[in-house]
């Protein structure tokens, strides 16, 4: 049984993460969605939220309804570890993704040897970005066709907070 995790902020998470999570479900016996802090962001939902959303969109889901959803409260390298991944998987929308995230996962394997996988993302979403979705909403637009029902319902409850 090979296991994956597919980590990222996931604020919230978008149908763009969630065709990601399915190719890496198609791939990996298990799959573990890894939400997790990145320094240079400050988050919208809290880590409780962005996981129960996170959960609630891959239970609706037969292809992935058996992922496990899970924060991860430290060192990405440390979580992959404690769960038994052998690599995490990481989307691509285009290069500017490859140039942020090789370094990423330069570190990762320079850590603990860690693998990363990189899996370019249905064309249909190459535009859907959480930090997009959040500025359309927090300025009334629409973002139902962004990310799933859950996330939009859990992104307009805390922007009115
Ligand atoms: N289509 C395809 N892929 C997509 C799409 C889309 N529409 N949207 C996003 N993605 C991909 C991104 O390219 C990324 O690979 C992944 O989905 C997650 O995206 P985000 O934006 O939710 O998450 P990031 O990029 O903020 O995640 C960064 C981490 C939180 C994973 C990173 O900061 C981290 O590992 N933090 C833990 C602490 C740690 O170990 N730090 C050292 C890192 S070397």
């Amino acid at each position: 049984m090979t296991t994956a995790v597919c980590p990222g902020s996931f604020d919230p998470i978008t149908l763009g993460h969630l065709d990601i999570v399915r190719r890496a479900r198609r791939m990996f016996d298990v799959v573990v969605v890894g939400v997790a802090r990145n320094a240079s962001k400050t988050a919208l939902l809290t880590p409780a939220e962005r996981v129960e959303v996170a959960r609630e969109a891959l239970a609706a889901d037969p292809e992935t309804a058996d992922v496990r959803v899970a924060e991860v409260p430290g060192l990405l390298v440390d979580f992959c570890r404690e769960v038994g991944a052998v690599a995490v998987v990481k989307g691509l929308r285009g290069g500017a993704d490859f140039d942020s995230e090789l370094p990423m996962a330069l570190m990762n394997r320079h850590l603990t040897g860690l693998e990363t996988v990189f899996v370019p993302g249905d064309q249909r979403y190459a535009h859907v970005a959480s930090s997009l979705a959040k500025d359309i909403a927090r300025h009334g637009g629409p973002i139902d066709d962004l990310v799933p029902p859950g996330a939009a319902a859990a992104v307009r409850a805390a922007l009115a907070r």
